[in-house]
């Protein structure tokens, strides 16, 4: 594949990277698909694609979770990160690279970031007090605290109001990044770029912010405080700040600092998406930005913010403990059921409220009695063959003019709506709205069983002379299912690549370019046999309700 963009680049799509003070659970795995369905578009496309995913390991929270397990920090990590690892391979992440912060290369990216910005003379030293969160590893300025009481021990303490968790009060002597500086240019950017956040409704909290908070940001501490991370360069007594560190790694990926004048684009850079969980926007659509604008680089192309996994309307967290384990929820349900349900049902805007009952009811209907159904009715019938009513019509114009007749007329309809589906679903996709995309196609599913019902070719088969309006049908059926096979490929990798298996559908006619009616006349003939069952076996209904 070539790339096409019009910058001559690789697509570069990136999700968040991880901490690794625990082990993950759905939320990270929805953002990791979320990114993964992006990258997975592009190449159905045609299009040179790159993603990167991979763990955030530095800072207070991570240095302080191996003290509590009594561990030494970098085997903490190691055991940790490969959790994570093994999340993206469990779930079918197509990703390039796993960057790890502890990794060589990006130590230098960062140390040569930091020097620059020096040069720049946009780092200064001062004395720095103010409330740290270590949760979420920031300061907040005092207008984004409040108190809060712990329920259990009565305990008073002061939290941001934002994130609900703990902050501390901290002085130290620190470096300083001159953020302010760059207000005006953020400004300036986020008016020019009024569609840079997806969804549109958080670019306001962000001009809101710059406008009324910003202030320069700290970006170092002191060993003594934090050991666990990347030195200043020239000032061993300091750490780099776990965010400065963390949000490079975007640009270390892509080749950075080695890259000849102007030549950025090579490694992929800028970024096109980087796909995010909305408790991060600030450092994503602020800082990094920032950070960027400072040293004269491009800025990524666009944000997609999403929205939060709840359970039980509270957000699943790794500090709650309310969390789904990825793993078991892949192992009982399926993985790509799952990653069905969290791009069909995860939130960008608003928070969606995880639960087995729903997921299994949205499997019933949409994969077991949608596709399912579906696949049968057209593929299981000894009365009729896919593979005749493909042959069939090998000159297709035919099929797309009216003849009057009611039967004949639906399966016009029925192709000439089917015709603008790809273009439909890639608009949403370009929309960065993989949930509607999905939604699009899933629709066209159930059109396309509402369809059959009333078109009844176990009826018409039944009628003197019937073969050709019975191909007719099937053909129309088939269609539907070999686009929509096609679409689904970056969603459902797998279970995708058997429904165009069992519809005989050769690989090289999988491409995007390929899903438009009558554009294949070679497929129809099984090269897999499934159970009775199909390829969406009835849920298995044991102890739905418990986690995971
Ligand atoms: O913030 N629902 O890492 P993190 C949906 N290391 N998504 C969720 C979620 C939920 N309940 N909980 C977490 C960090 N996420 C930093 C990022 S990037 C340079 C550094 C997802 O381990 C969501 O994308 O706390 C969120 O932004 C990300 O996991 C945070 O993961």
């Amino acid at each position: 594949t070539t790339p096409t963009t019009p910058d001559n680049k690789p697509f570069y799509v990136t999700s968040p990277i991880f901490y690794v003070n625990a082990s993950p659970h759905v939320g990270h795995m929805y953002s990791m698909v979320l990114a993964d369905v992006l990258k997975r578009w592009q190449t159905l496309k045609g299009n040179q694609a790159i993603l990167l995913t991979g763990t955030d390991e530095h800072g207070t929270k991570v240095q302080r979770a191996a003290i509590a397990n009594d561990m030494d920090t970098k085997q903490f990590c190691d055991l940790n990160s490969a959790k994570f690892q093994e999340l993206a391979a469990a779930c079918r992440i197509d990703h390039d690279r796993f960057m790890r912060t502890t990794d060589q290369d990006h130590a230098e990216a960062v140390k040569h970031f930091w020097l620059l910005l020096k040069e720049k003379g946009l780092i200064y030293e001062a004395k720095h007090e103010g409330w740290y969160c270590v949760s979420d590893e920031c300061f907040y300025p005092e207008s984004q605290l409040e108190k809060r009481q712990d329920p259990f021990t009565g305990e008073v303490y002061v939290a941001s109001i934002e994130s609900g968790n703990k902050v501390e009060w901290i002085e130290e002597k620190n470096y300083h990044f001159r953020m302010t500086a760059l207000k005006d240019n953020l400004l300036e950017f986020y008016k020019t770029n009024p569609d840079w956040i997806v969804p549109h409704t958080r670019m306001n909290q962000v001009v809101d912010w710059v406008t009324n908070n910003l202030e320069d940001l700290s970006i170092s501490r002191p060993v003594s405080r934090l050991s666990w991370g990347i030195r200043v360069p020239d000032d061993e007594s300091q750490t780099i700040y776990v965010w400065v560190d963390a949000l490079i790694n975007y640009i270390t990926m892509a080749g950075y600092p080695y890259w000849p004048p102007g030549q950025e684009h090579v490694g992929g850079w800028p970024v096109d998406v980087h796909v995010i969980g909305k408790d991060i926007l600030r450092f994503h659509c602020i800082y990094w930005p920032a950070l960027l604008l400072a040293l004269d680089l491009p800025l990524p192309k666009r944000i997609l913010s999403h929205a939060h996994w709840t359970m039980e309307k509270k957000k699943m967290s790794k500090s709650i403990g309310n969390v789904v384990n990825p793993f078991y929820a892949m192992e009982r349900f399926g993985i790509d059921t799952m990653r069905f349900y969290m791009i069909h049902n995860g939130g960008i805007a608003n928070d969606a409220d995880y639960s087995n009952d729903w997921l299994t009811v949205e499997y019933k209907k949409h994969l077991q009695n949608g596709i399912g159904n579906l696949s049968a009715r057209v593929t299981r019938p000894k009365q009729w063959s896919l593979r005749r009513a493909v042959q069939s019509y090998q000159d297709g114009t035919m099929l797309l003019q009216s003849t009057g007749e009611q039967i004949t007329d639906s399966c016009v309809e029925h192709l000439a709506q089917l015709d603008k589906l790809a273009s439909t679903v890639d608009n949403e996709m370009v929309q960065l709205n993989p949930s509607h995309a999905l939604q699009k196609i899933m629709g066209l599913i159930s059109e396309t069983n509402a369809f059959i019902s009333n078109a009844e070719p176990w009826v018409v088969v039944k009628k003197h002379d019937s073969e050709a309006l019975v191909d007719r049908i099937i053909l129309t059926a088939g269609e539907s299912l070999r686009i929509a096979g096609i679409l689904l490929q970056p969603f459902m990798p797998d279970k995708a690549a058997q429904l165009l298996d069992l519809l005989g559908v050769e690989n090289h006619n999988r491409t995007f370019h390929h899903a438009r009616p009558l554009v294949d006349a070679t497929y129809g003939t099984a090269f897999i046999t499934t159970g009775k069952e199909g390829i969406f076996p009835p849920p298995v209904l044991d102890d739905i309700k418990g986690m995971g």
